[in-house]
């Protein structure tokens, strides 16, 4: 990672190689944390954020499954957000606000542990790389199931709960693969390490119900583009060899933006590209964080 410039603690924007915690720093010990991904591009109107209210609502909603009591207001979270990209002079950056249990106690009752927020920002380009964006990525359906509903709470971005997207990850990479896509406890598609799965069948568009997955803000974006666009779309509980079987398939996130699927445990989905639909949708959303379509503008908060 290269450093940047600040880094937002708790109120002050402090130097990078500062941004530090103390080793007993109780989430570094349990993973009980939250945090968020959100995405700034460049338009010609300067940086604008893409869905900044949707996640910090997000970021909030994780708190309050999780007991935590951030410790500001969105407004707060939100002009610290903002005020760190420019801090960074960042024209396009990957946005990383994480809420914490400080050093305190010891032990799983962390009740009087305070709640510390930090925001950092850098440039990430294309998280499954710039040929995976293009010419899709290779999948493997992983040996880890997705956490069950009564886990860890999959509404909420929790840190500890990326154990086991990470071993996932390691699983699918060692074995050759790009990505990793979960099944849920009861072996539907759930999604990927980092990202909800869609898959196209006969034109129609289908994606995981929201039951043992994170509520994905782009998979919200693609769902409402598609529609917009004339396309049908279900969310429904699909199956492993629905996805095999399918037309098309990619993954949506922050950080994956919309990656094509070209192959599933060794099977190609339609011909090995990107199909028809997919690269519509992805088209139309890179538009729209780039500020090229006036309709979808109320998604984008402009920096300066
Ligand atoms: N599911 C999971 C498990 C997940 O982590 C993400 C985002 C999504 C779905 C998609 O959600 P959304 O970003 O709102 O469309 N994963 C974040 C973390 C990636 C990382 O490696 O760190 C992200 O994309 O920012």
């Amino acid at each position: 990672m290269m450093n940047m410039k600040k880094i937002w603690m708790d109120g002050n924007l402090v130097e990078w190689d500062n941004a530090t915690v103390h080793i007993l720093t109780h989430t570094l010990h349990y993973g009980l944390g939250v945090f968020e991904g959100i995405r700034c591009y460049e338009t010609d109107k300067g940086p604008a954020v893409f869905r900044l209210k949707e996640h910090v609502d997000r970021f909030y909603c994780s708190a309050h499954i999780l007991q935590m009591d951030i410790p500001y207001d969105k407004d707060a979270i939100t002009n610290a957000i903002k005020e760190t990209i420019k801090a960074n002079d960042l024209k396009e950056c990957y946005i990383r606000p994480i809420a914490y249990l400080g050093y305190g106690a010891m032990g799983l009752y962390p009740k009087d542990n305070p709640v510390k927020v930090s925001i950092a920002v850098w440039p990430w380009g294309a998280y499954l790389g710039e040929k995976g964006l293009n010419e899709g990525i290779r999948v493997k359906v992983s040996s880890f199931t997705r956490h069950h509903v009564n886990v860890s709470m999959t509404k909420a971005k929790v840190c500890g709960s990326y154990v086991n997207s990470i071993m996932a990850k390691m699983e699918a990479v060692s074995s050759g693969y790009d990505e990793a896509v979960l099944l849920d406890t009861e072996g539907y598609v759930a999604e990927g390490s980092g990202e909800n799965i869609f898959i196209v069948r006969g034109g129609v568009l289908k994606t995981t119900s929201l039951t043992s997955i994170l509520e994905g803000i782009t998979r919200d974006s693609i769902i409402r583009i598609a529609q917009n666009e004339g396309i049908e779309v279900y969310e429904q509980r699909f199956t492993r060899d629905e996805l095999y079987i399918a037309d098309e398939a990619f993954l949506t996130g922050t950080a994956a933006e919309i990656t094509p699927i070209r192959e599933v445990d060794a099977r190609p989905i339609g011909d090995g590209r990107p199909g028809p639909i997919t690269k519509k949708l992805q088209g139309t959303f890179f538009d729209i964080v780039r500020g090229k379509r006036q309709d979808y503008e109320p998604w984008l908060s402009y920096i300066s």
